[in-house]
C-alpha cells in the first residue's frame, strides 16, 4: 500500500518544490526526512522513482504552519533535499521557493485573503527572519496571472513583491562573520557576507576565468571546482557555520565586471553545481557586498555606490537580478549600512493532489 501525503508542486521563482503544510508530515525530524527523500526520489542522480527534479534547483521542499511568532502569520521551514545523496538540510534558507510560500498559505487557509492584494508575513524558521509577501488576490483570490517577468522563467505571471527585514547575520551571526570585508584564504583576496545566505565572493580574473563562462563550462572544470571547495571548507568554519563539508553552505560566487549593463557579473556555485540564475538570498548577500566599503565586490563594480535608496543589478548565465535596497551612511562609523532589502518574484501552482509514499 502506498500512503497518500496532500501536497502542492509549485514553482518559487527559478527553483521548483513541493510544499506541505507541517501537520501532513511526521514530527519527529528524522521520520519525516525518510519520507521526504522517498517522496523526492534520493539519493538517485535522476530522482527517477520519486517528485524530485534531478537537479538541487528542483529538489526542495517547504514545510509550512500557523506562525509561532507573533509578528508573522505563517512559518516557513525550507529543506534541501540532496540529489545523490540521503541527506535533507536544512541548513540554508531559499528566497525562490519563499515565492510560493505566500500563496500557498492564502490556498490553504492559514491566511486570509484581502480584496486586491495580501501581506503575508512569513517567519523563515531556518534564519529566525521575518520576509513579507505582497501577494495579488483580486476580488479575494490568489491569481498567478500577470506581467512580471523574471529571468531564469519563460512567460510572465503575477508580480510577487517580497520585504526582507534585519537578515544581515541571519545564518553566521553577523554580515562580515570574519570581522573583516576582506580575508585571504588560501592566497585568494575573498568577501565572506551573510545578508541573508552565507555566500564567499571570490574574483574570476583570479583563476584564469573572464566570469562570461557558462554554468557547464566552469562545472566541467575539475581543477576550478576543487580549488573553489578547499577555500569553501575554510571559509565555513572562519564563518561560524562548522564544518560545511555535507552543508550546501557557504555559497561560492564568482565576480567579475559587468557584461550588460548591470553593476556587477556573477557565476555561483550552489556549492557544487553552478546556478543557472543566482538565488534569490545569494543576489542580496552580493547587492549588500556592492555597497559596503572594502570588500571584493568593490574591485569589479561598474560604478561605486552613493547612499539612499538604489536598485543594485545582478548579472547571472540566464540574466538579471535586482534587488532594491537602502542605504545609508554612518559617519560615526565610516560604514555603509543597508536598512532594507526588497525584490521582485514570481510563482504558479503547478499541481495539487497527494505525493505517493512508498512503502519501505
Ligand atoms: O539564495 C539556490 C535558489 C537558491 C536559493 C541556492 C535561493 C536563495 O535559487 O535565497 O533562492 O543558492 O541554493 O532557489
Amino acid at each position: 500500500m502506498q500512503q497518500a501525503i496532500p501536497c502542492s508542486i509549485m514553482r518559487g521563482g527559478t527553483s521548483k518544490g513541493l510544499y506541505f503544510l507541517a501537520k501532513d508530515l511526521p514530527e519527529d525530524k528524522q521520520q519525516r526526512n525518510q519520507w521526504l527523500l522517498r517522496l523526492l526520489g534520493s539519493p538517485d542522480v535522476r530522482q527517477i522513482d520519486g517528485l524530485g527534479g534531478a537537479h538541487p534547483l528542483t529538489s526542495k521542499v517547504a514545510i509550512i504552519s500557523p506562525s509561532t511568532h507573533n509578528d508573522a502569520d505563517i512559518d516557513y521551514l525550507f529543506l534541501q533535499v540532496v540529489v545523490d545523496k540521503a541527506e535533507v538540510s536544512d541548513a540554508q534558507n531559499c528566497g525562490n521557493i519563499l515565492a510560493g510560500v505566500g500563496p500557498f498559505a492564502i490556498e490553504q487557509g492559514l491566511v486570509s485573503a484581502k480584496q486586491e492584494s495580501t501581506d503575508v508575513r512569513i517567519h523563515m524558521l531556518n534564519t529566525g527572519a521575518i520576509a513579507v509577501a505582497r501577494v495579488p488576490t483580486p476580488q479575494g483570490k490568489v491569481t498567478y496571472q500577470g506581467d512580471a517577468q523574471i529571468d531564469g522563467v519563460p512567460g510572465s505571471s503575477a508580480p510577487i513583491l517580497i520585504d526582507f527585514l534585519d537578515i544581515a547575520g541571519s545564518s553566521c551571526g553577523s554580515l562580515f562573520p570574519t570581522g573583516n570585508s576582506r580575508d585571504r584564504i588560501q592566497n585568494t583576496m575573498v568577501t565572506c557576507i551573510d545578508n541573508g545566505m552565507p555566500v564567499v565572493l571570490l574574483r574570476a580574473e583570479d583563476f584564469g576565468l573572464s566570469g562570461a563562462e557558462s554554468p557547464a563550462e566552469l562545472e566541467a572544470n575539475q581543477a576550478l571546482r576543487s580549488s573553489i571547495e578547499s577555500i569553501r571548507l575554510e571559509a565555513g568554519t572562519l564563518m561560524n557555520l562548522g564544518d560545511v563539508s555535507n552543508k550546501t553552505v557557504p555559497k561560492m560566487s564568482l565576480i567579475s565586471p559587468p557584461l550588460k549593463g548591470g553593476l556587477i557579473n556573477t557565476r555561483t556555485f550552489i556549492p557544487h553545481r553552478v546556478h543557472e540564475a543566482i538565488g534569490v538570498l545569494g543576489s542580496v548577500s552580493v547587492a549588500t557586498a556592492c555597497v559596503l566599503q572594502g570588500t571584493v565586490a568593490s574591485d569589479v563594480l561598474a560604478q561605486h555606490i552613493a547612499e539612499g535608496a538604489m536598485e543594485i543589478v545582478v548579472e547571472h548565465p540566464t540574466g538579471q537580478f535586482t534587488v532594491e535596497m537602502e542605504v545609508s551612511n554612518n559617519s560615526d562609523l565610516n560604514e555603509f549600512q543597508v536598512h532594507r532589502a526588497a525584490l521582485l518574484r514570481t510563482a504558479r501552482l503547478l499541481m495539487r493532489g497527494d505525493a505517493m509514499l512508498a512503502e519501505e
